[in-house]
């Protein structure tokens, strides 16, 4: 059973270079066929969802999700408005995944799976190895024939998943709540020794290189002992080349329990130590203003750290939490944006943008053209020019963004019409995490096909690596 202290319990749980600035202009000559119909508009827009407003700062914004409330169109709805990332809640967990030895069950997984792709939502994959959720059939078994089981399942759910999942939490709450700093007992700590959790990562890494490797814990979140262990634990993986990426803060706060003054410290100490931190569970119990501060301390201290790579509250609303008696989330019961919302949208940095005014009609015709450019070290551009029709040429001009070791952003500017359509080609292995401010659509994995969204013409998106920097090219045509 999982217990948690009064003042502990949780609630639930990439580097910087300088932008490089290259400005790329497309658009050619296309038909022009024209049906001018003049309309002004002035009124001023918010600038996008939490995880549009996320994503203009390089970070993720998400939510855990429960496979069986998305078949309720309000949940997923607000889902879809709002998140740019799922963790499952339950779906992931041994108990779920492999009830029975070596007998697998993917269904409610690959459920969210399905769902986060069909949004290009990043997913977190939660999780490898916990005392809890554990069948018991785990707990019985010999210590040779436990590190055998572990590492099976690490494997096969690594590779059933392989290549989908942005991040691991590998190991999940391994460490004991108070002062001793001590390993918690379980299953795998009393048969296996603290080793397990280094098997635990070695083995996550061969199963899939790609997939980011997390330790993941509660009360945390600030400076203590709890914290200063597995920091200790973190620089000892770093210091001996045990693979190990990212530490997840599960961030469970509540009224005797806020947002600790050292939080931001906290989560700089450890990506000092090389690794990216993220806040995987964030729920602040209360209501009001007192609940919008955390979350307003909280998104704050993850933006002024660069490798605080994205936010993940748990629950899209306080209907599901998992402590819904303590009002914990964003959206309310009704899925209505309360305080905590508002002051999270605010701290995104996007609560008060606008748009200005721009015409609007119909006019027909397309234009087209190309840029490329690369991210990387010195950039180069093409552009080409644009059509002299009578209302159908539009130009996107793309600038490079903040960039990371694994993710870089590009800021996109169309002018010359408010009725385009810009057309990204990415290039394969590099994939669309988020775009801000635009109606996006993937007509495959390797396109992004952008529409004005009412928020301007100024728009952007992050691209993951995968290894390579090339920029995508960009078409714009009108309509
Ligand atoms: O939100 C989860 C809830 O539905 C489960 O009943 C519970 C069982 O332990 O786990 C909850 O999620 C936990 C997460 O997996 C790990 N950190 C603490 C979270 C809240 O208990």
């Amino acid at each position: 059973m999982i217990s948690y202290s009064l003042r502990n319990r949780p609630g639930p749980s990439r580097r910087r270079r300088s932008g490089l600035r290259i400005a790329i202009a497309a658009g050619t000559a296309g038909a022009v066929a024209a049906i001018g119909l003049m309309a002004t508009a002035g009124s001023a827009h918010a600038v996008g969802t939490l995880g549009n407003a996320a994503a203009a700062q390089g970070r993720y914004f998400g939510t855990a999700v429960a496979a069986g409330h998305l078949g309720e169109t309000a949940y997923t709805n607000a889902l879809d408005a709002e998140f740019g990332a799922v963790t499952p809640e339950n779906e992931m967990k041994w108990d779920t995944i492999e009830a029975n030895q070596n007998s697998f069950n993917f269904g409610p997984g690959d459920q969210i799976v399905a769902h986060a792709q069909s949004q290009n939502m990043k997913i977190r994959g939660h999780t490898l190895v916990w005392y809890s959720q554990l069948p018991g059939w785990v707990s019985g078994l010999s210590a040779s024939a436990l590190q055998s089981a572990m590492n099976n399942h690490i494997t096969q759910v690594m590779t059933h998943y392989k290549g989908e999942i942005y991040a691991w939490d590998v190991v999940n709450e391994a460490f004991q709540d108070g002062g001793s700093g001590a390993r918690r007992s379980s299953p795998f700590q009393d048969k296996l020794g603290s080793g397990y959790i280094e098997t635990a990562f070695r083995t996550a890494r061969a199963a899939d290189p790609n997939a980011k490797l997390c330790y993941n814990d509660y009360n945390t979140d600030g400076v203590n002992a709890k914290s200063t262990a597995v920091y200790n634990m973190v620089k000892d993986f770093k210091a001996r080349g045990v693979p190990i990426d990212c530490v997840g803060f599960q961030g469970h706060f509540n009224p005797q329990s806020p947002v600790p003054g050292d939080f931001q410290a906290n989560l700089q100490r450890f990506a000092d130590l090389g690794v990216d931190v993220q806040m995987t569970e964030v729920d602040v119990a209360g209501s009001g203003t007192a609940q919008a501060n955390n979350y307003t301390t909280i998104v704050k201290g993850c933006l002024a750290v660069s490798r605080c790579t994205g936010i993940t509250v748990w629950g899209v609303t306080d209907k599901y939490s998992w402590r819904s008696g303590d009002t914990p989330l964003l959206l309310d019961g009704n899925y209505q944006k309360k305080a905590s919302y508002n002051a999270v949208l605010a701290a995104l940095g996007s609560g008060g943008g606008t748009s200005g005014g721009t015409s609007a009609g119909t006019s027909s015709g397309t234009s087209s053209g190309t840029s490329s450019g690369t991210s990387a070290g010195t950039s180069s551009g093409t552009s080409s020019g644009t059509t002299g029709g009578t209302g159908g040429s539009c130009t996107a001009a793309v600038t490079a963004g903040s960039q990371w070791s694994d993710r870089y952003n590009l800021n996109v500017t169309v002018s010359g019409s408010t009725n385009w359509t810009v057309t990204a080609n990415i290039p394969y292995p590099e994939k669309v995490l988020s775009t801000w401010n635009i109606s996006a659509t993937y007509p495959n994995a390797q396109q992004l096909v952008a529409k004005p969204n009412g928020s301007g013409n100024n728009w952007g998106l992050t691209i993951q690596k995968n290894g390579s920097t090339t920029w995508p090219t960009f078409t714009c045509t009108t309509s």
